[in-house]
């Protein structure tokens, strides 16, 4: 049992049950059981008398029997880690109750009951971070998925809704500020320093989006008025010396809302918008109605402290819990195997939102990137499972890739293949239909059916099978013209073999080679195992250019020549494309080189061709630096990982091939040397031109983009030359993007000028932590030949802590992403981890858990690696007390 997240019961009992630890082989739950609940809750009352060390919890919880579900004598509600102090029935002390493990249940014989139930919690031994916790101070919730039930015993599921109405109260100097969800109904002063503040939400909703704040908290505040002219009060609210950070969060706020109104119609249902910014998170943010609570890293941004990227990640989750209200709140899910009804399609809708603000082809791009470094390897590995999970043993496991970016992958197909107005009839029925409902995946998919008017029987099934496509690609030139054969396979995955083909939308077009006209681009639905497409010959020597725009999440196989990807580079009018067509030409000679098959003859040729193509990116004037940074930035060590892991040789079947994490990265260690320094001229121009963009410039941020990308090819050219360069460039730096460009490239280097920065940098952001994570990330990520002790002597380090979720990922998960570092063929990177995971899961399970992942790629890795990841599996997996949510990714990673 976890003493540290287990609060003392108040009889002196320390055996409080406490859900994620017990029993040793949590039980499975399956999607095919779900039962409606036997009783509706129209009405729930809170009361809060807060304290960090002590908080009691009165709940009044009004039922009656639903008449849409078995009848049952019993209310089963559930519980973790807690205590009932008190139980009344109908205004009378009960003692017709009983605990069954964690979970309370109450006798009741009639068909309307008033049950109450008080508890005592202590939010300052939480350290798990969901339920009532305290940070620096304050006290927050994180009730998703089942958080609530360390708050309160409640039925602690998704497809209750109840109404609610909070009273909290307490000290007024530790906690002047009091939030919940809905709006404020009454506020006071209370004896002995205290006060007291009351709220309603009018919208009845799940446990799952209950939240509460206290403590001292200062508002950027700002009107936002709605398409129907109602004014809603905006409040992003944050520590007192965090105020100026606070702009962007707001102003994306705004933008958020006016989007969702133009694009999907749907306008805000409150009076008040409230954000709240806390530094002890476990994730990104958090819906709940009214009241988003936020990682801070996902808030607070100004030039000095934020890169560009961090700017657009506050824009990007800020539309996303925004848009959850519609999208998640007025419409959530049944139960937890729907997840990605709500957070698939927010996913979509906050991408597309991106899209608008920043431009399409970018962050198509950008997206692609991300499903293919955290989704194609989870599709490929013993986590792997459908969008709609069938079982789970945690639910915090099935926050994925797989159910949020491949669930928007897959609505997006929806979307290609009815075409915007369509689509938007189809989420408008759905919209329509479901509002106030516990929904399904399969009401969406039917509203999309009807409304856009899209046949789905055979699309369902990318719902249920798990495995990433691939397609193999042919094309034969007959007399009568060209034709494409295109067949699909879908891989076996746990628990799933034998699968039935998908329909796969793809976007083409076939250019001329020999003319290098383009030809006209269609959508072509490949539904079965093997098709034959007949094209227009737009003239001789045909290039295919396929997927365009990424409109199907599959793996394409084609054997194409290198000159034709670099066609595609160089003139595809299609962005992603051009894109596409620079990743394969690289990630084709890097595996080849990688796994031995090419003479050096070859090697050069691969080099020199790939270098061309770098040479006709730069000198593109068409082109503008956002886009050309895309163009050059070469396919990541995980991406080459995954490919050459399922690239065969020559002709046997898929799969046989393991990857060599060494030679990967020697390799493309050696492709970015000489690319430095073959383009050394190019690179400096670019540099340099790029140098002269003022920040503030409209094409300051792909400016600012291609100067990193240049000083990390000259960096593996000219170590000595480049640290120089980025010393100066350091110290120039009135931005972070710069200041973080120069540190990526110093950390790595064996230079006086590293150790110098490094200080420079620590020294002057000392106590802002967002920036002080970015500094162990820096070390943690870096390319240095010592990077393993350095990790060990940052563990060491004061600033570090295992209780700080952020501080943990900067430097671990940073780590674990680092692939000289985490693969370093003594199998100690893999110790490290593991020891992480065992250190970190009596603290915080549900971030512990997350690291299991990087371990569980050992079957499609040489042997060697194998052998000394899987034994470090089994060491996490024979130690005593491992929580739910370790012990399920373990045993699959196994298993699997
Ligand atoms: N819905 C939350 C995620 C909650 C995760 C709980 N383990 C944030 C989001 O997706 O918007
Ligand atoms: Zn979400």
């Amino acid at each position: 049992m976890d003493i540290a997240t287990t609060p003392t019961n108040p009889e002196g009992n320390p055996e409080l049950a406490d859900a994620a630890t017990m029993p040793k082989e949590p039980p499975v739950i399956r999607r095919e059981d779900y039962k409606p609940y036997p009783w509706l809750l129209p009405e729930t009352r809170l009361h809060f008398d807060l304290g960090v060390e002590a908080t009691t919890v009165a709940a009044t919880l009004k039922v009656e029997r639903n008449p849409d579900a078995e009848p049952s004598g019993e209310l089963f509600l559930n519980g973790d880690s807690l205590k009932a102090d008190s139980v009344r029935v109908d205004g009378e002390a009960s003692d017709d109750w009983r605990m069954e493990g964690a979970d309370l249940i109450v006798s009741l014989p009639g068909a309307k009951h008033t049950v109450e139930i008080t508890t005592t919690i202590q939010p300052d031994k939480n350290t798990a971070l969901m339920g009532l916790y305290a940070s620096n101070g304050m006290l927050c919730t994180q009730c998703e998925a089942e958080g609530f039930r360390r708050i309160t015993f409640f039925p602690d599921r998704p497809d209750v809704l109840s109404t609610y109405s909070v009273r909290m109260q307490g000290a007024k100097d530790q906690f002047p500020i009091l939030l919940c969800n809905g709006n404020k109904t009454e506020t006071g002063d209370l004896e002995d320093g205290r006060h007291f503040a009351e709220w309603h939400d009018p919208w009845p909703k799940p446990s799952y989006l209950f939240a509460l704040v206290a403590g001292d908290l200062v508002a950027h505040s700002g009107p936002f008025t709605t398409q129907s002219g109602r004014e809603v009060e905006c409040n992003i609210w944050v520590r007192a010396e965090d105020i100026d950070r606070t702009d962007h969060a707001l102003k994306s706020l705004h933008q958020s809302m006016k989007w969702d109104e133009e694009t999907f119609g749907r306008e805000y249902d409150l009076d008040l918008y409230n954000i709240v910014a806390v530094s002890d998170f476990n994730m990104g943010a958090m819906e709940n109605k009214g009241l988003n609570v936020f990682n801070t890293k996902y808030v607070l941004a100004d030039p000095d402290t934020a890169t560009d990227d961090d700017f657009d990640a506050v824009e990007g989750v800020i539309a996303h819990e925004y848009f959850h209200n519609w999208s998640g709140n007025r419409i959530t899910c049944r139960d937890w195997f729907q997840l990605s009804l709500k957070e698939g399609f927010t996913v979509l809708r906050d991408q597309l939102f991106s899209q608008d603000m920043r431009g399409e082809a970018v962050k198509r791009i950008e997206d692609v990137r991300i499903l293919r470094a955290a989704q194609f390897p989870e599709d490929a590995g013993p986590l792997a499972h459908p969008i709609r999970p069938d079982s789970y043993r945690e639910i915090s496991n099935f926050y994925t890739a797989t159910v949020y970016n491949k669930g928007a992958e897959v609505i997006r197909m929806m979307r290609s293949m009815a075409g915007e107005e369509r689509f938007r009839k189809g989420t408008d029925l759905y919209f329509d239909r479901h509002d106030g409902e516990a929904a399904t995946c399969e009401d969406f998919i039917s509203a999309i059916e009807e409304g856009a008017e899209l046949q789905l029987a055979q699309f369902r099934r990318w719902y249920r099978q798990a495995g990433t496509p691939r397609i193999s690609v042919s094309q034969q030139n007959t007399a009568r013209g060209f034709t494409l054969t295109l067949s699909q396979t879908i891989p076996d995955t746990p628990g799933q073999t034998n699968k039935g083909p998908m329909p796969i939308p793809l976007r083409i077009a076939v250019h001329c080679g020999e003319t290098g006209s383009l030809g006209e681009e269609q959508l072509i639905v490949l539904k079965e195992a093997e098709e034959t497409f007949e094209l227009p010959l737009t003239g001789p020597d045909p290039i295919v250019s396929i997927n365009r725009g990424f409109t199907a999440p599959v793996i394409i196989e084609r054997a194409m020549s290198r000159e034709a990807l670099a066609f595609l580079a160089a003139r595809d009018n299609d962005p992603f494309a051009r894109y596409e067509a620079m990743q394969e030409l690289s990630v084709g000679h890097l595996v080849a080189a990688a796994s031995g098959e090419l003479d050096e003859e070859e090697r050069a040729t691969g080099k020199r061709v790939i270098a061309d193509a770098f040479r006709a990116i730069i000198a593109d004037e068409e082109l503008d630096d956002a886009m050309r940074g895309e163009l050059m930035i070469l396919p990541s060590e995980t991406y080459l990982f995954e490919a050459m892991a399922s690239s065969s040789p020559a002709g046997p079947p898929s799969g046989e091939r393991k990857a060599d994490p060494g030679a990967i990265h020697a390799e493309r260690e050696q492709l970015k040397t000489t690319l430095g320094t073959v383009l050394k001229r190019e690179l400096e121009g670019l540099y340099a031109r790029a140098e002269a963009v003022p920040f503030d410039d409209p094409a300051g941020r792909g400016a600012r983009k291609v100067k990193a990308q240049a000083l990390a090819l000259l960096a593996a050219s000219d170590p000595e030359k480049a640290a120089g360069m980025a010393a100066r460039q350091f110290d120039s730096a009135g931005n972070m993007t710069d200041r973080q460009g120069a540190m990526m490239v110093l950390a790595g280097l064996k230079a006086p000028e590293r150790e110098e920065r490094l200080a420079a940098f620590y020294d002057r952001f000392k106590g802002n932590d967002l920036v002080i994570d970015k500094w162990f990330t820096l070390q943690a990520l870096s390319l240095h030949d010592d990077v393993i002790n350095q990790v060990k002597a940052l563990a060491e380090h004061p600033d570090f802590t295992m209780n700080n979720p952020n501080r943990v990922r900067s430097l671990y998960m940073a780590f674990a992403g680092n692939p000289k570092g985490f693969h370093d063929a003594s199998g100690e990177g893999y110790r490290m981890i593991a020891d992480v995971i065992l250190a970190l899961d009596p603290i915080n399970p549900q971030t512990a858990a997350r690291f299991v992942s990087p371990l569980g790629k050992w079957r499609r890795i040489e042997p060697g690696r194998a052998a000394l990841m899987k034994a470090e599996l089994e060491r996490i997996a024979k130690a005593d007390n491992l929580s739910r949510d370790t012990f399920e990714q373990v045993s699959r990673s196994l298993d699997g």
